[in-house]
């Protein structure tokens, strides 16, 4: 794979979506422990990296699918904060009108199409997208977004093999982070590498770091130009780490506990501010302006959120049976 260094100002909104995954999470469980939402959450916290260096090189017209662990997804590319928020606390204002909570998220108008709670859904749906802009000539991409679980479930190989054989414009990004719920990846994976179950389709198999935003950025870019030049689908394999577990009130006693010191301690987030004000790409005050500007917009959201109003029972069989839509 080619390596390039993104220019400055890239590398700076890398760490603008990264910054707004992070204090959003941190804020949600805040909020969760406080007793203030009550929901099944599933924290990308470690994850920050693979939809921000990805997102930075989609417009609003790509699509994007992804999986109950996807609000980092969803974030980066585009589902504005307040609706977000809104949403996951259940209100009408949210961006399902606070029908579909944490794990039914979607925001067409920036691409962000479906959330699926379903293990291995978000490669077929994304190769129905795939499809419908190969036949209607757009040169729109959709990305799809699941775990190393996800790819020991017979809906992975039939839709690589789909999109291979029809050359679809997806991008498939696996985010390995070494567990399926309490399942460590070798006991339930049978091969070192998901990226080398690529060959098998036929299509490029890049395996990357999840945690270094360079090294992703450089793999979407090659996948996306694929995909746009109408040459076919990229699986991408993104190793990182899920620092919260399964689900918020999982202690993840299953964990190693040095493996869990070593993630934590490698903590992507920190590390990548750092190297940015090394490396000059920005200064200490520029990065604590847009930290300054993240916090603001969390707080406003949360408030929106808590000040909103749940959805009236009238609402419940709305947006639910066709025989409603006509
Ligand atoms: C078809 C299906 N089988 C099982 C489950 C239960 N389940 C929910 S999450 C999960 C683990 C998935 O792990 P992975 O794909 O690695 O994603 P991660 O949660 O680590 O992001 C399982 C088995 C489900 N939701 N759907
Ligand atoms: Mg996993």
């Amino acid at each position: 794979m080619s390596m390039t260094q993104p220019d400055s100002k890239t590398l700076v909104d890398i760490y603008q979506k990264m910054t707004l995954i992070k204090h959003s999470d941190d804020r949600v469980i805040g909020a969760m422990k406080a007793g203030r939402m009550v929901m099944p959450y599933y924290s990308a916290r470690g994850q920050e990296c693979i939809p921000s260096a990805i997102s930075v090189q989609l417009t609003d017209e790509d699509y994007l699918v992804t999986i109950y662990r996807g609000v980092h997804d969803m974030l980066a590319k585009g589902l504005p904060p307040k609706l977000l928020w809104a949403e996951l606390a259940g209100k009408v204002t949210g961006s399902c009108k606070g029908k579909g909570g944490p794990m039914h998220l979607t925001y067409p108008s920036k691409g962000c199409m479906v959330t699926t709670g379903v293990v291995g859904a978000s490669m077929p749906i994304a190769c129905g997208l795939g499809l419908a802009a190969q036949l209607r000539g757009e040169s729109r991409v959709t990305v799809a977004n699941f775990g190393d679980g996800a790819s020991n479930i017979g809906a992975f190989h039939e839709s690589l093999n789909l999109a291979a054989v029809w050359k679809l414009p997806v991008i498939f990004v696996c985010q390995n982070n070494r567990y399926a719920e309490h399942t460590a990846y070798s006991k339930g994976t049978s091969v070192e590498r998901i990226a080398d179950r690529a060959a098998s389709y036929n299509m490029p198999g890049l395996h990357v770091d999840g945690n270094d935003p360079i090294a992703v950025y450089n793999a979407a870019k090659q996948a996306i130009a694929r995909a746009r030049a109408g040459e076919g689908p990229t699986l991408i394999e993104a190793v990182t780490f899920r620092f919260n577990g399964h689900l918020i009130g999982d202690a993840g006693e299953y964990i190693p506990k040095p493996e869990y010191e070593r993630a934590v301690k490698d903590d992507p987030y920190p590390r990548y501010r750092n190297w940015l004000v090394e490396n000059k790409h920005a200064t200490a005050a520029d990065l604590d302006a847009i930290d300054a500007s993240i916090k603001q917009l969390i707080d406003e959201a949360e408030a929106f959120a808590m000040s909103s109003a749940a959805p009236d029972a009238s609402e419940v069989k709305r947006d639910v049976y066709a025989t409603e839509i006509a």
